[in-house]
């Protein structure tokens, strides 16, 4: 039987319809996830969402970072290969020998979910002597390299213009207000040594990316491509996963310390910053206590960058300044907000890229991507501690202020 001529042209347009929803969704980027908007639905997570936000993004099903992607091929990442697409990078902890159980399993996610494909060494730090069982058990979890250095004194203790009684009075008061770890000596020379020590150690001098990795944090994802090369040549200078606000009163003075800096240094600030990641209020009375800073910084135990970063005239000059300021002993600066304030003014903000693929947690926070390579954690969700602790999310004001690349 004959099909009417009109038919055909309506079948015939159908099709082409079809073809053309098929061809956009094909091409469309999982990656480019937009900003999720609208009021807060009941019931989907508990907790406070940050504001603005109906959803957390991770919920939004996502793929792998832009291309180009660098992979395994061959033997070009094999362990014993002089000549590997490796390039000049290292996973690089500072960790405690009573913590090797711990290590172990960061150890142990990190070469299941990507390690064992592309075998970068690992560099490990400790201001006392590494014990034989921790440096063979750490040697057995990986087929790359590792090597152990001891911190030199010089690049441990507390610096000399230190006055100690004002630090035990300030740690006193610290405590008093409730600022975790700060009666900790241990814990203060640790954030000065992360801040703007370690990239000084002869162990790094040769080296130009590391990825921090701490004990007893998880990795959930498997990812498929050389993190390192990607940084290099997509351009990024610093790479994150979480952003969290920090307790006010241990960084009371790190904001007015840095805008004396830029006024002795305008030079040093970036065109394209972030600065309004830094002095946007995302909790009502901290920018109050802390002269301006928001509080919102990248959660350092997970960081990946370029030790240029560090390196360069704008940070040696900066972290001096901090570290003649004083404010690692006494407050409590971290190196999470210290280094978040430097990326956030002298770096070009379109060089710092949320690892939206790589599920992570370090107690008690996750970034948790919905993305078929996870496996043991909930898409989506952001703690698995007290509700509150939700609120406690910056992510939103740095996409708000960088975008999500
Ligand atoms: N060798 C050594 N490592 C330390 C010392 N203090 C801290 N670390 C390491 O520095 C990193 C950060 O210390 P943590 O105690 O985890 O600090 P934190 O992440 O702010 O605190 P938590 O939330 O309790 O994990 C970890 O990798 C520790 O193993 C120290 O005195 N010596
Ligand atoms: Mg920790």
């Amino acid at each position: 039987m004959a099909i009417p001529k009109a038919m055909r042209v309506l079948g015939g347009a159908t099709f082409l319809v079809f073809l053309f929803v098929l061809v956009t969704l094909y091409r469309s980027d999982p990656t480019a996830i937009k900003l999720p908007t609208g009021g807060i639905k009941e019931g989907i997570l508990p907790g406070p969402r940050p504001q603005g936000w109906d959803h957390d993004p991770q919920l939004d099903p996502s793929g792998e970072a832009p291309e180009p992607l660098r992979r395994v091929n061959g033997n070009n990442y094999a362990p014993d290969n002089a000549n590997s697409d490796r390039i000049n990078a290292t996973l690089l902890s500072l960790v405690r020998n009573e913590e090797l159980a711990d290590m172990l399993q960061s150890m142990h996610d990190l070469e299941r979910t990507w390690n064992h494909k592309f075998n970068y060494p690992w560099t490990f730090f400790n201001d006392v002597p590494f014990t034989d069982d921790f440096k063979q058990k750490t040697t057995a979890a990986t087929n790359a390299k590792t090597s152990y250095h001891t911190i030199p004194k010089a690049h441990w203790d507390i610096p000399s213009w230190i006055n100690k009684d004002l630090y035990a009075a300030s740690k006193k008061a610290l405590a008093d207000k409730g600022v975790q770890y700060s009666e900790m000596d241990s814990y203060h020379q640790m954030c000065r040594w992360n801040s703007g020590v370690f990239y000084q150690h002869d162990a790094l001098k040769d080296v130009q990316y590391y990825w921090r990795v701490e004990p007893k944090v998880h990795f959930f994802c498997g990812v498929d491509y050389d993190v390192f090369r990607w940084m290099q040549d997509h351009n990024k200078t610093y790479g994150f996963t979480l952003t969290l606000l920090d307790s006010p009163d241990s960084v009371k003075s790190l904001w007015p310390e840095t805008l004396k800096f830029l006024a002795d240094h305008p030079e040093h600030e970036a065109k394209n910053n972030a600065k309004g990641f830094l002095t946007e209020e995302k909790e009502k009375g901290h920018n109050h206590i802390t002269g301006g800073y928001s509080t919102c910084h990248f959660w350092s135990n997970f960081e990946i960058a370029d030790l240029s970063l560090w390196r360069s005239k704008a940070y040696t000059q900066y972290f001096e300044h901090l570290d003649k300021a004083g404010g690692f002993f006494y407050e409590r600066w971290g190196d999470a907000p210290v280094h978040s304030v430097a990326v956030g003014l002298f770096e070009d903000k379109s060089k710092v890229h949320w690892f939206r693929d790589i599920g992570y947690q370090h107690i008690p926070f996750f970034n948790c991507p919905n993305n078929g390579k996870c496996s043991g954690c909930e898409p989506g969700r952001f703690t698995d501690g007290e509700d509150w602790l939700n609120s406690q999310d910056c992510r939103n004001v740095w996409f708000q202020n960088a975008g999500m690349d």
